[in-house]
C-alpha cells in the first residue's frame, strides 16, 4: 500500500471546494462492517484517518476539535460526573473528558469497533486514557443506547458524530434529542458537532429548532477553526436542560490544553451577524 508523493483530497459536495493533504504513504485500508477506514501518513499533518473518504482526524489539528467538543460543555455543567460520548471512536473526545478530575464515569458508545481498534494502533495519544478505570468503551448503536438509557443517567452527553448522513443522520433528530433530555440529569448539557457555519447554516438552524422542540431551554453554537474539515471552520451546538450556557466555571481548568481556555470559550460563543439571523 504505497502511494508515493501523492495527494489525498476530500471534495466538498456542492461547495466547489476541497482540501488536499500531501501524503507520504497509505498505511492502512479496510472495509469494516460499516465503512471504509483508511490511514495515511501525511507530509505535514502527521497521521490522517478518513472514514468513507472523509477526513476525521489528523495529528496536527484534532486538538482543536476534541477540546471544543468536550471542555465548553463540561465547564458549563456545574459538576459533571457521568459523561456519555456517542460516536467518537478515535477516542480523542474521551481523552479530553477524562482530563476532568471530577468525572467519575466516561462512557463511549461507538457503532464501529474497528474505528477504535485502528485508532489504538495509529493514534495512540488519542487512546492514552482508554485504560483509565473511569472509561467504558461500548460498541453499540448510540441512538438506541440513548433511547434505552435510564432517565437522569448522565450529566453531559457529547455527540461526536460523522456528517449527518447515513447512520449518523438520526443523531440530529428531534426524537434523539428528546431521548437525550430524558437521559440527562437535572442541569444536564448535551453538545453535538454541528458542521460548518459557512457551508451548513441550515443544519445548524434545524439543530437549534430540534433541540428547542425537544424541550431544551437554552441552545448555543460554539465556533472554532478546523482547517481540515469542510470550509476550515467548524461548530458544535450545545443545549441545556436548565443551566445558563453563557455562564461557565472560570479558572477551574487544572490540566493543560492547547486550544481551549476561558477566553476561547467566551469567544467561541460569540455569534457572527449571519448566524444571529439564523
Ligand atoms: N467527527 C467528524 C466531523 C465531520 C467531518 N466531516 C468531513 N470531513 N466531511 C470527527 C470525529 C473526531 N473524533
Amino acid at each position: 500500500m504505497t502511494l508515493d508523493k501523492s495527494w489525498y483530497t476530500e471534495e466538498w459536495a456542492g461547495q466547489g471546494s476541497a482540501i488536499s493533504l500531501k501524503i507520504k504513504n497509505k498505511v492502512h485500508d479496510e472495509r469494516s462492517a460499516y465503512q471504509r477506514i483508511e490511514i495515511y501518513e501525511t507530509e505535514t499533518f502527521g497521521t490522517l484517518m478518513t472514514l468513507d473518504g472523509l477526513v476525521m482526524v489528523t495529528d496536527r489539528d484534532n486538538f482543536i476539535y476534541h477540546e471544543m467538543m468536550s471542555h465548553p460543555a463540561l465547564f458549563t455543567h456545574p459538576d459533571p460526573k457521568r459523561v456519555l460520548v456517542i460516536g467518537g471512536g478515535d477516542c480523542g473526545t474521551l481523552n479530553e473528558v477524562l482530563k476532568h478530575p471530577g468525572v467519575e464515569l466516561a462512557e463511549q458508545v461507538e457503532l464501529d469497533e474497528r474505528v477504535t481498534r485502528v485508532a489504538e494502533q495509529f493514534f495512540p495519544e488519542l487512546c492514552a486514557s482508554n485504560n483509565d478505570p473511569r472509561a467504558r468503551l461500548r460498541f453499540a448503536d448510540g441512538i438506541q443506547w440513548v433511547a434505552d438509557a435510564k432517565p437522569g443517567s448522565y450529566d453531559v452527553i457529547i455527540v461526536d458524530s460523522t456528517d449527518p448522513v447515513g447512520p449518523a443522520a438520526g443523531l440530529f433528530s428531534e426524537t434523539f434529542y428528546q431521548n437525550c433530555l430524558r437521559a440527562l440529569a437535572p442541569r444536564g448539557v448535551v453538545v453535538g458537532q454541528s458542521e460548518s457555519p459557512l457551508f451548513h447554516p441550515d443544519l445548524i438552524r434545524s439543530m437549534h429548532r430540534a433541540l428547542r422542540a425537544a424541550g431544551f431551554r437554552e441552545v448555543a453554537t460554539l465556533n472554532f477553526p478546523q482547517c481540515t474539515y469542510p470550509s476550515g471552520w467548524w461548530s458544535a451546538t450545545m443545549a441545556a436542560r436548565d443551566t445558563a450556557l453563557s455562564k461557565f466555571r472560570q479558572a477551574d481548568k487544572r490540566f493543560p490544553t492547547r486550544y481551549y481556555n476561558q477566553e476561547i470559550h467566551a469567544a467561541a460563543l460569540a455569534r457572527p451577524e449571519f448566524m444571529r439571523q439564523l
